[in-house]
């Protein structure tokens, strides 16, 4: 398969991801449709061709992790582990049900290839570096990726981590920080400024640091890692600048942390979605 056809079947599968979260959240009716659409393109990359596991063995001691440090958007892991066999993705159209396996923060007791539990910010980072130096003390050769929220970087916690890891060499993890601009309350930069910005803090703090211009982009996503792979003594922060809500238009538009939608609204957006991975796939001249 040449590299383009690859980029493109990782187009495809972020379509996918995409359609199947909104599908999950709409299950629910309410849901973290934005955070979860930033970082469909990141999931599709990993999922779809760095990362090795076995949805057969979820914990597979050889296996890469994914920590999701920002754990509200556990809706787009649910469909990425689901699209890839790790359980059938229709099992979490029950988001939140009471005692179903897939709450709206990723819980390791709970789902399938869900590597640890998060959904308090800050502590997922924490738990990702642990879980790095664990490894790499079993001599374990794998890495451990772990998604960081703009917003969540506000929590002391997450320095703390970024200390830590800097200390102990940890190149076997990497963080993409999914900068999209926006958390809770509106604007990063209105609710607390990151100074000069989070590649230049994660510098300070002694990571590598790879800027990704589009953070949706599959390719450059894709290069970034491999960049990521030559690193031989420093964690790496992959910086992904994105887009909250990137593919359905409405949350682009409006930046909404949490999108409680009629079921008119939902039809909308999960036609956009559909549309979209037909558009990409190629199946709308079909
Ligand atoms: C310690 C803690 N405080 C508050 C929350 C509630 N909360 C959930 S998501 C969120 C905003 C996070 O913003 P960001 O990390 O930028 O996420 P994104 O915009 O990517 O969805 C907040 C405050 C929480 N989960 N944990």
């Amino acid at each position: 398969m040449t590299k383009e056809e690859k980029i493109h079947e990782l187009e495809v599968f972020a379509a996918q991801i995409r359609l199947e979260t909104l599908k999950i959240i709409a299950s629910r009716g309410n849901g973290h449709i934005g955070g979860c659409m930033s970082i469909a393109d990141t999931l599709a990359v990993l999922y779809g061709e760095v990362m090795k596991y076995d949805p057969k063995n979820p914990l597979w001691k050889q296996r890469d992790w994914c920590v999701l440090s920002k754990g509200h958007g556990g809706p787009a892991m649910y469909a990425t582990l689901g699209l890839k066999g790790f359980y059938d993705v229709k099992e979490a159209y029950t988001l939140n049900d009471f005692k179903t396996s897939f709450p709206s923060h990723t819980d390791h007791t709970k789902t399938p290839g869900v590597d640890l539990t998060t959904g308090s910010l800050g502590q997922g980072i924490s738990e990702a570096v642990g879980a790095a130096l664990g490894n790499r003390l079993q001599n374990i050769n794998s890495h451990v990726f772990v998604f960081v929220g703009d917003g969540e970087a506000d929590e002391g916690q997450v320095w703390e981590a970024a200390q830590f890891a800097a200390h102990y060499k940890l190149n076997n993890l990497i963080a993409f920080i999914d900068d999209n601009k926006r958390q809770l309350d509106g604007a990063c930069e209105d609710v607390m400024s990151h100074g000069k910005g989070l590649s230049a803090k994660f510098d300070a703090f002694g990571w590598k640091v790879i800027d990704v211009k589009d953070g949706n982009d599959v390719e450059q996503i894709y290069d970034a890692v491999n960049e990521a792979y030559t690193e031989k003594e420093r964690p790496i922060a992959i910086v992904l600048d994105t887009k909250k809500g990137k593919g359905v238009s409405s949350v682009e538009k409006s930046g909404a942390h949490s999108s409680h939608l009629n079921k008119e609204e939902w039809e909308v957006i999960i036609k956009e979605a559909q549309d979209n991975l037909n558009r990409i796939s190629g199946k709308e001249n079909a």
